[in-house]
């Protein structure tokens, strides 16, 4: 392992860096852990981004395509590899598939799948600065999914923001400011942004976030309107969108599979990377932090003012969210979510000790035979 210094000759191992590569995001801190990461590499290898996985297939940047180049781009297999778009990887020797997958500084996890007995964690987007977290206005606000979505988003590491789309389909300030109020009730010190991806208003906002090549990844069901914004904030349409049903709004899941795609760089200073997703049907916890603290920080916040410790916040004496709820200030459903929440974060924490336990027995087995 080559210390943090990196002393030359120690191994020779280390590419220089490619020129450019800031431009996918790369900068110092990622330098320093390539420097370590990279020092076991036995060939002489370099850092690229993923841009996108189709099955499995990534599609790795050393370079972006641009309107005058074809950009450095590899098409490697990812078997056995636990790669995200927006990870950083290294390609084997004989460029056939991801080596190793650079140590993550944000990721966007969710537990895929209830089908079957084994779920498995699903990275919707590594290496994230923001994730913008959707929401149509033009529909009834919705904030127990968003109350989950922050959990999921604050364990992510980046920094969440909501966005309330589809502006122009809700001609009425009043009930614009209601739907408004409503979820910002669930968000707090979060911020909003009521924008429209058709008629453009509130975009510029949007685009500053990408400023110094950050990296935005937009979430939400389907139809919310994710790729009409990246199409809009791009200038293209290169995004494929596709109507909702007239019934219920429901999107038809038209983005298939995340892609990082690439903010203009004009105004000078505004290039950087959004992350389109597919829309989610539902956000279930995978990992647990502090997410659940941070997106309900008000009851939290409360808590301390109650008198016993272990407070359940139920009928104890001296309990201050249940005072609060019976003052009006606190939404009981609100509370509820939240105990929902902490009950399905313990459960997924118990799940996960005993498949430890099981791979653990298992590796015990084969260490006897
Ligand atoms: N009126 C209006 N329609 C919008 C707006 N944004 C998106 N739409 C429409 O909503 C539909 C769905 O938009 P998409 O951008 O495909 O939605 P998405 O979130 O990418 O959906 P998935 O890829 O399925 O997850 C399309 O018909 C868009 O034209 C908006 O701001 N105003
Ligand atoms: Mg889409
Ligand atoms: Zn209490």
């Amino acid at each position: 392992m080559l210390g943090g210094g990196g002393h030359a000759g120690t191994k020779a191992t280390v590419g220089p860096v490619e020129v450019g590569i800031e431009s996918l995001g790369w900068d110092v801190t990622w330098d320093e852990i390539w420097r370590e990461s990279s020092a076991d590499l036995e060939h002489k290898a370099r850092p690229g981004r993923v841009a996108r996985i189709d099955r499995g297939w990534s599609t790795v940047w050393y370079s972006p395509p641009t309107n005058d180049s074809t950009g450095d781009v590899a098409r490697v297999r990812n078997i056995g590899a636990d790669v995200a778009v927006g990870d950083w990887v290294v390609v084997s020797a004989d460029g056939e598939r991801i080596e190793s997958v650079l140590p993550r500084r944000s990721a966007f996890v969710r537990r895929a799948s209830f089908e079957g007995q084994r779920a498995e964690a699903h990275t919707i987007a590594a290496n994230i600065d923001f994730v913008f977290l959707l929401h149509a206005i033009a529909s009834p606000p919705n904030q127990r999914r968003l109350e989950r979505e922050l959990v999921l988003a604050f364990d992510s590491g980046a920094v969440p923001v909501v966005v309330l789309s589809k502006r122009d389909l809700l001609d009425d300030p009043v009930e614009e400011a209601a739907r408004l109020e409503s979820l910002r009730s669930v968000a707090p010190g979060v911020e909003f942004h009521v924008v429209s991806g058709v008629r453009g208003d509130g975009l510029d906002r949007l685009r500053s976030y990408a400023a110094g090549c950050r990296t935005i990844a937009l979430l939400g069901a389907s139809g919310v309107g994710k790729s009409t914004i990246v199409n809009a904030l791009v200038g293209n349409s290169a995004q494929r969108t596709e109507s909702v049903r007239e019934g219920d709004q429901r999107g038809r899941h038209t983005t298939t599979a995340s892609s990082l795609v690439a903010l203009p760089a004009e105004p000078v200073g505004s290039a950087g990377w959004l992350i389109d997703t597919p829309g989610v049907r539902a956000v279930s916890l995978w990992s647990s932090g502090h997410g659940i603290e941070r997106a309900f920080a008000d009851i939290f916040d409360l808590m301390d003012d109650c008198r016993f410790r272990d407070c359940k916040h139920e009928e104890e004496p001296g309990c201050a969210v249940r005072s609060a709820v019976d003052a009006g200030a606190l939404d009981p459903r609100r509370l509820e979510s939240m105990k929902r929440l902490v009950a399905e974060e313990a459960a997924l924490e118990d799940e996960q000790k005993a498949r430890l336990k099981a791979e653990d027995r298992r590796g015990f087995r084969r260490r006897k035979s």
